[in-house]
């Protein structure tokens, strides 16, 4: 289609008039040839306007200060010069409020759509409400944390709060994923109350696809349970802080790992009383199946694996919370998910920064939740510390991903559908659905938790529109997604 356009305008316009005189197959592949390489310059200039801006409302952005009158970074243009080019409109990806989930959930976190009822539901720990007590847990009416049911018009239902754990009097519902028997598996973080050993993964039981209020416990022995991600008959889940003492001279201040169950070993678990699996999280541990460490960066943040998702083929792409190091582990040839097979897949320290647009200037350097949508054939990554939802194509073995920014957003309380601290997000109605964490500490782009709690929206078709342009862009340049290490080139 595109090269028989090219035919059509070459023929008609002669760019090359000399070449007419003498028109030889030769002359006519070079004249081609040079009309291209100026076509895909034009394209180029074109895309990369819009692929490094990819923001219709680049001026209009967030509440901070980089208005259209605001100190426009080196390589922005204003609003309204930017070369339209020849591949349609630009799409729209300015997130809009999905859903304002009141005053009683103050900071969600995992989401899960139930396999059986396409039901999404989201799990609200509501960590900022410890800030509202001396002892730092939280008051008597959140201290298990709620899951609420999310509907595709941003209407919910608190359809169960999570029973306690008597250490510690609280639970706190992280990363969440529906398992292959219908049942949602969650990560309960206990961390932020007690560090020794505490955290769990629980089971919400279901039946015909909807939770029935019980919750049993499968997994004990935890350090920070996170992310969550089924596949198959095994599930995945990250635990973020194992105990490492920092070393200044390799600059590793923290670590953390995968870890892998299947469903054969969990259904021993938590039904009819039976007892939850024990284990004592570290690298050692059986059921580890990665483990890395993190290098101090930025804020010098040691919290280590956080979000997690298995793509199309069985890969399992995880990052850090604490400096945006991405990871690959692809199973081997028996599909067994082995230490020895963990890459590095992006290296946030030596990264190269977004080089021009809105966003110039940016990097990658925390990794909250991640999520696999096999559409697209995209991993979605929320940047907790930036306000920014980044995305890539997964590589093949060997190769490094390059993420490019989707959104960012300066500082906001989230009420205009704005990224609030991004740490989950989710294909659903339409829609990438982005939990707004809010529970900011010293610097993140988040300053302040703002109640009620937010979700927000940007629209599938404006993502889809931006992925093809993208690929359309890197198809002329053969730079493909996988290829390099830089972003937004
Ligand atoms: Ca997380
Ligand atoms: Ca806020
Ligand atoms: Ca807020």
């Amino acid at each position: 289609m595109r090269m028989s356009r090219c035919k059509t305008q070459f023929t008609a316009c002669q760019p090359y008039g000399r070449t007419s005189a003498i028109r030889t197959p030769y002359t006519r592949n070079l004249a081609l040839k040079r009309f291209n390489a100026l076509l895909a310059a034009v394209l180029a200039l074109a895309l990369c306007a819009n692929a490094d801006a990819q923001n219709p409302n680049a001026g209009q952005r967030g509440n901070g200060p980089r208005g259209q009158q605001g100190q426009r970074q080196r390589g922005q243009r204003p609003q309204g010069q930017r070369p339209q080019g020849q591949m349609g409109q630009r799409p729209n990806l300015k997130p809009t409020l999905f859903a304002n989930l009141g005053d009683r959930a103050y900071t969600p976190d995992g989401m899960a759509i139930h396999s059986q009822t396409g039901q999404l539901y989201l799990n609200v720990p509501n960590f900022g409400r410890m800030n509202e007590t001396p002892d730092k847990k939280k008051p008597d009416s959140a201290q298990g944390g709620y899951l609420f049911a999310v509907n595709k018009d941003g209407s919910f239902e608190n359809v169960l709060e999570f029973p306690i754990l008597e250490r510690t009097g609280q639970t706190g519902p992280m990363g969440i994923s529906c398992g292959p028997d219908g049942h949602l598996y969650v990560c309960d973080n206990q961390y932020f109350y007690n560090k020794d050993y505490c955290s769990r993964i629980l089971r919400v039981v279901c039946q015909d696809g909807k939770p029935t209020g019980e919750v049993q416990v499968v997994v004990d022995g935890i350090k920070l349970a996170n992310g969550m991600a089924w596949y198959g008959d095994k599930m995945f889940y990250t635990d973020s802080c194992f105990d490492i003492d920092s070393d200044e001279a390799t600059g590793v201040i923290g670590s953390g790992g995968v870890f892998m169950f299947t469903l054969d070993e969990l259904s021993k678990a938590g039904f009819d009383g039976a007892p939850a699996i024990k284990i004592k999280a570290g690298p050692d541990e059986a059921h580890c199946v990665a483990y890395v460490k993190v290098q101090k960066l930025g804020r010098g943040d040691n919290t280590g694996a956080d979000g997690i998702c298995v793509d199309k083929d069985g890969n399992v792409w995880f990052g850090n919370f604490g400096n945006g190091f991405m990871y690959c582990l692809r199973p081997n040839e028996k599909g067994e998910y082995k230490q020895e097979n963990v890459e590095t897949v992006f290296d946030a320290l030596n990264q190269t920064p977004v080089q021009r647009g809105p966003y110039a200037g940016a990097k990658l350097e925390c990794c909250d939740g991640i999520y696999y949508d096999a559409n697209l054939d995209r991993v979605f990554i929320n940047d907790s510390n930036g306000n920014a939802i980044w995305l890539f194509k997964p590589c093949a073995k060997g190769e490094t991903i390059r993420p490019t920014i989707l959104w960012k957003n300066d500082d906001t309380d989230g009420m205009d559908g704005s990224l609030d601290q991004p740490c989950e997000a989710v294909v659903y109605g339409g829609k990438l659905v982005i939990v707004n964490f809010d529970w900011p500490f010293p610097g993140l782009a988040n300053s302040k938790l703002d109640p009620p709690g937010t979700l927000s929206g940007i629209d599938y078709a404006e993502i889809e529109k931006y992925v093809k342009r993208m690929e359309q862009f890197q198809s002329r340049f053969n730079g493909g997604e996988g290829r390099r290490g830089s972003q937004n080139r």
